[in-house]
């Protein structure tokens, strides 16, 4: 029997999680035991994806800076990079408020509903937790992002998943050292790093083996542990307009692809679609990213130096899903607490979004926690706060998995971007993942 390419399994996978879930949620004990003796699957699945993303970011990036020629080239992506970064980010949020002044989602929503939400969440420890965790993000300056970034401990940088930026910081200099030492010194390392970059890529294919299994745990936990399905439809036009905003995006992506890079945008969405799916299932940009890279590399052919640099720092600072889900919703709470915006307000908007979505983690529900700052800097009152976020509180999940997706779609697109820009966008090196999948055996 042909083999069902890994997309379909995933999706299947996802599908009786699913059904799965809601079966689950109607017969009494179904949601403990879902959570107890299936959700675990998933746990396991997404710690394995994260305990190769180091190694992965670590072996790539200094292979990808060790086979550039000159440091020179390396500046010009890293500019490049960042620069479309930040362009596509401010396009993102731009189409999320335009929707939510449309759609005006927050209107209409009665006082009783919004006093059975206060009652049922703004005591809750989970809005509670999301205030306090960005009220220490706030106490730091604006710069301590950049100071953050730079680790004391190389050993403990590496050794902690949180620490991306300050991995992807050692990385840049270790493997621009190795450039500076020449080739010769530096050919010992350098084959060092190419088979263990090979290593990794081998074993991230292994634990892709797991996917479809992995799937339905996370699908089925996230059916039982919804919110109230009473509120999820007081939230539905919310949900609706940050979907809406979110596939605009998608679209916008399909463009830019198809037109710069002159390559099939379908061709492209079916290529990264296995690593859609787990930034779905795991609504985490950081786990999905030794996929994300394996398929940008090995089915998409963006050379090493490229994607080794603008992946890893695409996960951690380049967020267009959560930047556009900032927006909508940071709109929608006000509308429906009733605290009129001016434009400057939107605008406001528009720049704190930009660096929320910067600041904000690579791990399920961080955009929930940036939205507060976004709040707080169009001076939305403090004590309304915690009835603002308990609005929204019981579809952050369901639309963390989407806003994810676009994420990682995203950044696969930069890469892609920056890749052509600079010569680097060749053929894929596996033509589907079945060929690939074969070797595996
Ligand atoms: N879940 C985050 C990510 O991994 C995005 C978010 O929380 O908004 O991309």
């Amino acid at each position: 029997m042909r083999k069902i390419a890994l997309h379909w399994q995933i999706l299947i996978g996802m599908l009786l999680g699913l059904i799965f879930g809601f079966v689950m949620t109607n017969i009494s004990g179904g949601r403990d035991f879902v959570v107890n003796w299936i959700n675990p699957f998933g746990t396991i699945f997404v710690k394995m994806l994260k305990l190769i993303a180091i190694p992965l970011i670590l072996a790539s990036l200094i292979k990808g800076i060790s086979d550039l020629k000159d440091i020179s080239k390396f500046r010009d992506i890293g500019l490049r990079t960042i620069a479309i970064y930040v362009v596509t980010t401010v396009c993102a949020i731009t189409i999320g408020l335009l929707l939510v002044n449309v759609v005006q989602p927050g209107d209409g929503i009665s006082e009783e509903t919004i006093a059975k939400l206060t009652d049922t969440y703004a005591g809750d420890t989970g809005v509670q937790s999301k205030i306090a965790e960005a009220g220490r993000q706030k106490e730091s300056g604006p710069l301590q992002f950049l100071v953050d970034m730079v680790p004391d401990n190389a050993f403990n940088a590496l050794s902690n998943n949180s620490l991306m930026l300050q991995v992807i910081f050692f990385t840049i200099l270790f493997g621009i050292a190795m450039l500076l030492i020449g080739e010769k010194n530096a050919k010992p390392l350098k084959d060092f790093f190419d088979s263990l970059n090979d290593v990794v890529l081998k074993m991230v294919d292994l634990i892709m083996l797991t996917a479809p299994v992995a799937v339905f745990a996370l699908l089925a936990n996230v059916v039982v542990t919804s919110g109230d399905p009473d509120l999820l439809v007081a939230l539905l036009k919310y949900s609706l307009t940050v979907i809406v905003g979110l596939m605009l995006m998608i679209v916008f992506y399909l463009i830019v692809v198809g037109v710069y890079t002159r390559k099939n945008p379908f061709w492209f969405l079916t290529q990264i679609s296995p690593a859609q799916l787990l930034a779905f299932s795991t609504s985490s940009s950081a786990a999905t990213l030794p996929v994300t890279m394996e398929r940008v590399e090995e089915h998409i052919g963006v050379d090493k130096e490229v994607s080794s640099f603008v992946l890893p720092v695409g996960a951690t600072i380049n967020m267009d899903g959560t930047s556009l889900y900032q927006g909508v919703a940071a709109v929608f709470i006000a509308q429906a607490l009733a605290f009129d915006l001016t434009l400057a307000d939107q605008l406001t908007i528009v720049l704190t979004a930009l660096l929320a979505s910067i600041g904000s983690a690579a791990v399920p529900g961080a955009g929930m926690v940036m939205l507060v700052i976004v709040l707080e800097s169009i001076g939305f009152p403090a004590d309304r706060l915690a009835i603002g976020l308990a609005l929204i509180f019981a579809v952050d999940r369901p639309l963390d998995m989407c806003r994810t997706v676009v994420n990682v779609t995203g950044d696969a697109t930069v890469s892609m971007i920056v890749a052509k820009s600079v010569g680097k966008l060749g053929k894929p090196h596996v033509k589907d993942w079945d060929e690939h999948y074969q070797e595996v055996k």
